[in-house]
């Protein structure tokens, strides 16, 4: 059974983490092969803490499926305290492009694993500064895409994402925190990958998914846009908008009274643990404008809060706080 999330305070940690893992990757890629063209050229957020006012009831949509990418490669991620074992071995090869990656939580705390691209011509003694002047990681930001993953999920937890790795020096990263707020990237969960198209192959091509593609849920400038109906299976998701989003999902014990939904956000944001119990079920990891991935989710009925925790580059002030999150209720089929 999940585990309850004891705090939520991992993404005021995860800024401390994200400068800190920065200035390792920083060491890390500095012997590796130049960094290709990427997929996206998207640009970083200039949306500094816009209110938004979303939150309450964000247009339904329904999209027409679209199919599900092939992957190139599939890796096992076992996340425990506090290190990411994969398989197989990312130093033995990890090619461009469509990668499976089926998480497994089987540590005793929440974990969760965010890709990060070093953005193309990053300046390494720039981005060491700004990693090492801006304890909350906005400014290191910059100079990175990121590029998804999969979201805080709790111990014993299994899911599967679909993540576009581009090439180039590529971060993964859990940034839940221990029970004493310290990021589990700071205690060694975090892996360069380098992302090569002629690197030698490690992993196996996986079988063909043949699986439907139930549904797009868009990250647009508007809030979450969810399908009208939900159900287990999988789900391209897209951030249309031009800051960067994440899609946390937490399942609900109980809905929230709607007069009520704001100031529960407003205490995930401000660390405090909420009265209603809830569940941390994954999602997607952080994305940059105009990235896209595919979730797997097994949407069992109840109530749940869709949540983004990423603030702008250069204001830790958390999307959520602008109203970036929205409850929904996920109806016995
Ligand atoms: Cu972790």
């Amino acid at each position: 059974m999940p585990i309850r999330i004891r705090s939520p305070r991992f993404r005021f940690t995860v800024s401390v983490g994200l400068a800190a893992t920065l200035l390792i990757a920083s060491c890390a890629g500095k012997d590796q092969p130049t960094a290709t063209a990427d997929k996206s050229d998207s640009s970083s957020s200039q949306d500094a803490g816009e209110e938004r006012g979303l939150g309450s009831n964000p247009t339904a949509t329904t999209q027409p499926s679209d199919p599900l990418p092939e992957p190139v490669q599939q890796l096992e991620f076992d996340a425990s305290e506090y290190t990411f074992a994969i398989s197989p071995d990312p130093s033995a090869g990890i090619r461009p492009g469509w990668t499976l990656i089926n998480f497994h939580n089987i540590g005793a705390e929440p974990h969760q694993v965010m890709f990060a691209r070093l953005k193309d011509g990053v300046d390494m003694a720039e981005l060491a500064a700004a990693g090492a002047n801006d304890s909350s990681g906005a400014g290191a930001i910059a100079f990175v895409d990121m590029i998804g993953g999969v979201s805080y999920i709790d111990a014993a937890n299994d899911t599967t994402a679909l993540v576009h790795l581009p090439e180039g020096t590529v971060m993964a990263m859990c940034y839940v925190p221990d029970a004493k707020g310290v990021a589990h990237a700071l205690m060694g969960m975090s892996t360069v990958l380098n992302v090569s198209a002629t690197a030698a192959v490690a992993a196996a091509t996986p079988p063909a998914l043949n699986e439907p593609v139930l549904g797009s849920i868009e990250m647009t400038s508007e809030g979450y846009q969810l399908p009208e109906r939900l159900t287990t299976g999988w789900y391209h998701v897209k951030n249309t908008d031009t800051a960067l989003h994440e899609l946390a999902l937490m399942r609900l014990a109980e809905p929230i009274p709607p007069d009520e939904v704001e100031a529960f956000v407003a205490d995930l944001a401000n660390n405090i643990v909420p009265d209603i119990e809830l569940d941390a079920v994954g999602g997607m990891g952080a994305m940059s404008a105009g990235f896209d991935g595919y979730l797997h989710l097994n949407f069992e009925p109840g109530d749940y809060l869709a949540v983004d925790f990423m603030p702008d580059p250069g204001d830790p002030r958390p999307h959520m706080l602008d109203g970036y999150y929205r409850t929904f209720t996920v109806e016995a089929s």
